[in-house]
């Protein structure tokens, strides 16, 4: 009978798959999709305008880390849906490459003495951060995704920070490894290295079957999500949250975030009779009940609805007021400036959002009074919801009741 061993000894761990190769292949994967995922997050951040603070951003202090920021553009009108479906749609499909790659590193952790020079403890310390960093990364992607808000109002800057941490020790970790990588990669029949057991079990499968079954996993999570961002897909996409409002058929049978009753708006207060838009600007204060935007010039857009959860919509078909004409009633004949839209919505996160002057003075940038034809249900904004071109989801707010233009930075 064998003795038991520690995890700390090599031999403890026994399979015959380990070694450098696969590993290797793994990391080259994760090489490229990581690198993807930090440049579409990043990008994600900048759409959401968070540098108009405090109103869409309360990340005190981002400081030095928002140097990237940019003014996000209007065109194409589908960027946003592309960036963060392409964000969610692969870290949700990278999930077992992944787990596989820190599988076959895992003897690595727990690996003895815990350093044995200076350089060694540093290089043990990044690897923390860098496992650390992965595990929190993905977790509280999935996690926002999946439970609908789960912080309110700190997921940004969790995931954002986070992001920073652990893409610092992901770039230490390729600059490190990815040479060796590659030379595994070019030459066949190398050995395994030290990262394969010096005790191992016989094989019950090969290690091309290890990495499709991996890849298989993969493929599973991609045609099981990606649906989420086609309307004739949506019911594919099995592990995208569901339970939520069923939308029904119709001009407004399009995919619903939270509904009028969960923000808790009351039909008193958007009935035609109540309702009333109060627009701010240097000119002072006007009052615009619905026959008042009805006699202003209405313009139409094909714009989607893309949310930060990875899910959107095709073209759908808006027709209302221009923000700049608006902003022109507001006291702006030229450029106009930022614009703050608040909600009738009284708690919850989303319930003002700041947009920036460019998205403003966009001539699809409108507030939407129809939808396909229709006036908006009340789960899709009634009376009056915003819709700007390129811009994400939660940048659409429903049930306007204040829009105040001025420059917010
Ligand atoms: N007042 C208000 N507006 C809101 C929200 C909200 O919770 N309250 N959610 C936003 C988010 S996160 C998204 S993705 C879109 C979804 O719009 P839809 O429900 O019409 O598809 O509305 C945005 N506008
Ligand atoms: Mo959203």
């Amino acid at each position: 009978m064998r003795h038991p061993l520690p995890p700390t000894s090599p031999a403890f761990w026994r399979s015959p798959l380990r070694g450098t190769w696969l590993t290797s292949v793994l990391g080259v994967v994760l090489l490229a999709g990581i690198t993807v995922l930090f440049v579409t997050g990043l990008a994600s951040y900048a759409a959401y305008n968070p540098d108009l603070s405090p109103v869409n951003d309360q990340t005190p202090d981002k400081g030095v880390l928002g140097f990237y920021l940019f003014s996000w553009p209007t065109d194409p009108h589908w960027l946003y849906r592309l960036d963060q479906g392409v964000h969610v749609t692969l870290g949700i499909t990278l999930i077992p490459i992944l787990l596989a790659k820190l599988w076959s590193v895992v003897p690595r952790l727990f690996a003895l003495p815990p350093a044995r020079s200076l350089t060694h403890a540093l290089e043990r310390i990044s690897l923390l951060l860098l496992v650390g960093g992965a595990l929190f990364e993905f977790g509280t992607g999935v996690l926002n995704v999946q439970l609908d808000y789960v912080f309110p109002g700190s997921f940004y800057p969790l995931h954002f920070y986070g992001a920073w941490v652990f893409f610092a020790a992901f770039v230490a970790h390729a600059v490190l490894k990815t040479p060796a990588a590659v030379r595994t990669l070019r030459r066949r029949g190398e050995p395994d290295g030290d990262l394969a057991s010096p005790l191992p079990d016989p094989p019950t499968v090969s290690r091309r079957g290890a990495l499709r079954f991996a890849g298989g996993g993969s493929l599973l999570l991609f045609a099981t999500t990606v649906g989420q961002n086609f309307d004739g897909l949506r019911r594919t996409a099995l592990l995208a949250p569901h339970g939520g409002a069923d939308p029904g058929t119709g001009p407004n049978g399009f995919q619903i975030n939270k509904t009028a009753v969960y923000a808790g708006i009351r039909t008193a207060d958007t009935h035609e009779d109540a309702w009333r838009l109060v627009v701010t600007g240097r000119a002072g204060t006007v009052r615009l009940g619905r026959p008042d935007l009805l006699r202003l010039p209405l313009h139409s857009a094909a714009l989607p609805i893309a949310c930060v959860e990875g899910w959107s919509t095709s073209d759908q078909w808006w027709r209302g007021v221009r923000l700049r004409d608006l902003a022109v009633l507001a006291g702006y004949d030229g450029d106009p400036p930022d614009l703050l839209v608040e909600s009738l919505q009284r708690h919850g996160a989303f319930r003002k959002a700041a947009l920036r002057a460019n998205q403003v003075a966009d001539p699809r940038s409108l507030l939407a009074l129809y939808v396909n034809g229709e006036e908006l249900s009340p789960d899709h904004g009634h009376p009056a919801r915003v819709i700007v071109p390129a811009a994400p989801g939660v940048l659409n707010t429903k049930w306007v009741a204040r829009l105040t233009f001025g420059d917010l930075r």
